[in-house]
C-alpha cells in the first residue's frame, strides 16, 4: 500500500515516523480496522458530516479540537500521557524499581492478556451500538453517540499500539483477533459477558454509558498504575476521554428522569406510557440489569489472578499512590461479601486476593453518587420515588453469587420467588416492546423525542439546536 502520512493521518506522540517496524504493523492493520469500522461501526451514517472532537496532541489545546468530519475519515490517533520523569513501580514485589519501558519477558503472557481483555471491550461496544443512530432522540444525542463510538475506536488503536509496539508477532496476531471477534456471536464472542449483551435502544445505551463505561474508568485507572509505563501512560490519556462517555450516560438518564417527572406532574399520573414517557419503575428495572452485568466485569470476589497482577506490578488499585499502606498487601485483609449457606455475610479475607472486590467497592460508591444526582431531580419535582442500586449479589453470573438467586435488596431467595418476582426487577418483554416503540428518530435541530428532556447546554459552547450532524 502507498503508506500512511503518519503525522496528519495518525496524530501521535509516539514518534511513529521514526519506527519502521511499528509503521509496517500499523500499515497492515489500518485497512482491516477501516473494513471492520465499515462493517460493524454506526450503520447508515458513514458519509454524514458530524461535529466531533478529535485529539491531535495531549496538551490542553490539542486534545479537544472540534470540527465536522465523516467518521471513516476520523483521525484515530495514538496518544500516551506525558512521561513522568523517574517514575517508579509503586506496588507489589518490584515496588521502588524504575518503571519498565519494555515488557519484562517473564510477564509477557499475563500482560498481553490484560491488554487484550481491555482492547476487546472497545470494538465490542461499537458493535453493540451499531444500529442506534437510526433511532436517535435528537441530533445532539446522535452526535454524542458517534463521539463515543469514534473514541472507543481510538481506544482500540491505543491497545493495538501497545500490542504491535511491544509484543512482536504475538501482538500482531492479537491485534487482528480484536477485529475478528464479534459482540454476541455464538462462535467468536467478545471476551467479557457484558460486551455480548445487546444494546437495542437508547435507554440501554445511556445505562451502558453510565454503568459499563464506569467499569472502564475503574479498570483503566488500575491499569494506569501499572509498572509497565507505556500501558500506564496510554490508560492515563484514555481516562480523559472516558469521562465524556460517563457524562453522556449520566446526563442521558437524568434527562429521561427529568422528562418522566415533568409528565407525571403535568398529567397527574404514574402511567406515563399513555403520554410517551418512560416511567420511573421501568428506569429502575433497566438500571438493575445494567448495574448487575457491569458488576460482573470486575471478576470473582476472590481472585488469584488479581493477586498476581498486583504482586507482579502489572495492575494496581484505584488511586494506588494516594493510599498510605505498604503497597504490598501481604499481611493486610479486606472485608468481602460472601455466601454462607442461605445468608450473605461479610468476612475478612487476604487483601491480595480481594482486589477485584475492592475495586468493585470503589465503583459502587461512584455509581451511588450518580444515582443521588438523579434522585435529586425526582425530589425537586416533589415526587415520592427513589432510584436505588441493586444489591451487589443480585442477578450475578460471575463470582460467589453466580449460582444463587438474590433479590435486589439482597435476600437469598428460592427459584419460586424468583420466577414470581423477576418481572418486577428486570426489564420485561413488555418493557422492551414499549421502549422499542418509542425509538423513532428525531433529527430536526433542537427537537427532542417525547421521552427525554433537552440538555441544559450544547456541545463546545454551541446552542442546543446546532446542526450537530449534517444529514442532508
Ligand atoms: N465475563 O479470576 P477471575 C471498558 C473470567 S470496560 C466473562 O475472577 P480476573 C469499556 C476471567 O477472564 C473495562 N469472563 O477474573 C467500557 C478468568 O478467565 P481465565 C475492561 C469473565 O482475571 C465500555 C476467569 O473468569 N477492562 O473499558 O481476576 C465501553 C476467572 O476470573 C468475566 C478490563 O476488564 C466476565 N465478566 O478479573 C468500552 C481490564 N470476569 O483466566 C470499554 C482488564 C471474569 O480463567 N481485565 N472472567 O481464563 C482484567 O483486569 C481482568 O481480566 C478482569 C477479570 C477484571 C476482567
Amino acid at each position: 500500500m502507498a503508506g500512511i502520512d503518519y503525522s496528519s493521518l495518525i496524530p501521535n506522540n509516539v514518534s511513529l515516523h521514526e519506527n519502521r517496524r511499528l509503521q509496517r504493523a500499523l500499515e497492515d492493520w489500518q485497512p482491516k480496522f477501516l473494513e471492520w469500522w465499515q462493517d460493524m461501526g454506526p450503520l447508515g451514517f458513514q458519509a454524514k458530516e458530524t461535529y466531533l472532537r478529535t485529539a491531535v496532541s495531549v496538551d490542553a489545546k490539542g486534545w479537544a479540537q472540534f470540527d465536522y468530519v465523516r467518521m471513516p475519515e476520523y483521525r484515530w490517533g495514538i496518544f500516551l500521557a506525558e512521561p513522568e520523569p523517574g517514575r517508579q513501580i509503586n506496588f507489589g514485589d518490584h515496588k521502588g524499581q524504575p518503571a519498565w519501558q519494555e515488557v519484562p519477558g517473564e510477564y509477557r503472557g499475563t500482560l498481553r492478556r490484560l491488554i487484550v481483555t481491555q482492547g476487546d471491550t472497545e470494538p465490542a461496544s461499537v458493535e453493540q451500538q451499531r444500529h442506534l443512530g437510526r433511532t436517535c432522540p435528537s441530533l445532539y444525542d446522535l452526535r454524542n453517540i458517534f463521539q463515543v463510538n469514534v473514541e472507543e475506536g481510538r481506544h482500540l488503536w491505543a491497545m493495538v499500539y501497545l500490542l504491535d509496539a511491544h509484543f512482536g508477532r504475538d501482538g500482531r496476531e492479537e491485534s487482528e483477533a480484536l477485529l475478528q471477534r464479534r459482540s454476541g456471536d455464538a462462535d467468536k464472542p467478545r471476551i467479557l459477558g457484558a460486551f455480548n449483551e445487546k444494546t437495542p435502544d437508547w435507554l440501554s445505551f445511556f445505562m451502558f454509558c453510565f454503568f459499563t463505561d464506569r467499569d472502564g474508568k475503574y479498570q483503566l485507572a488500575s491499569l494506569a498504575e501499572s509498572g509497565f509505563d507505556p500501558l500506564s501512560r496510554t490508560c492515563r490519556f484514555m481516562l480523559t476521554e472516558e469521562a465524556h462517555h460517563m457524562f453522556v450516560g449520566e446526563a442521558g438518564i437524568m434527562r429521561i428522569v427529568q422528562r418522566a417527572c415533568e409528565l407525571m406532574r403535568e398529567h397527574k399520573t404514574d402511567d406515563l406510557r399513555k403520554h410517551g414517557g418512560i416511567d420511573l419503575p421501568t428506569i429502575q428495572r433497566y438500571l438493575n440489569f445494567h448495574c448487575s452485568v457491569s458488576l460482573d466485569l470486575f471478576g470473582s470476589e476472590i481472585s488469584t489472578n488479581a493477586a498476581n497482577f498486583y504482586t507482579l506490578g502489572l495492575k494496581g488499585r484505584f488511586e494506588e499512590t494516594k493510599k498510605t499502606d505498604d503497597h504490598l498487601l501481604k499481611q493486610a485483609t479486606y472485608s468481602v461479601a460472601e455466601l454462607d449457606g442461605e445468608r450473605i455475610v461479610t468476612r475478612e479475607e487476604p487483601a491480595l486476593v480481594s482486589l477485584n472486590e475492592r475495586l468493585r467497592d470503589d465503583y459502587v460508591a461512584d455509581c451511588a453518587r450518580g444515582l443521588a444526582r438523579w434522585n435529586e431531580v425526582i425530589r425537586k419535582h416533589g415526587i415520592d420515588f427513589e432510584l436505588t442500586l441493586p444489591h451487589r449479589a443480585f442477578h450475578r453470573a460471575i463470582g460467589s453469587f453466580g449460582e444463587v438467586r438474590v433479590s435486589p435488596d439482597g435476600r437469598i431467595i428460592g427459584q419460586a420467588e424468583w420466577d414470581a418476582r423477576h418481572r418486577d426487577w428486570l426489564p420485561t418483554e413488555d418493557d422492551k416492546e414499549y421502549i422499542q416503540s418509542l425509538m423513532r428518530p428525531v433529527v430536526e435541530p433542537g427537537r427532542f423525542a417525547s421521552w427525554i428532556a433537552p440538555p441544559a447546554r450544547g456541545v463546545n459552547g454551541l446552542p442546543v439546536d446546532f446542526e450537530y450532524v449534517r444529514l442532508a
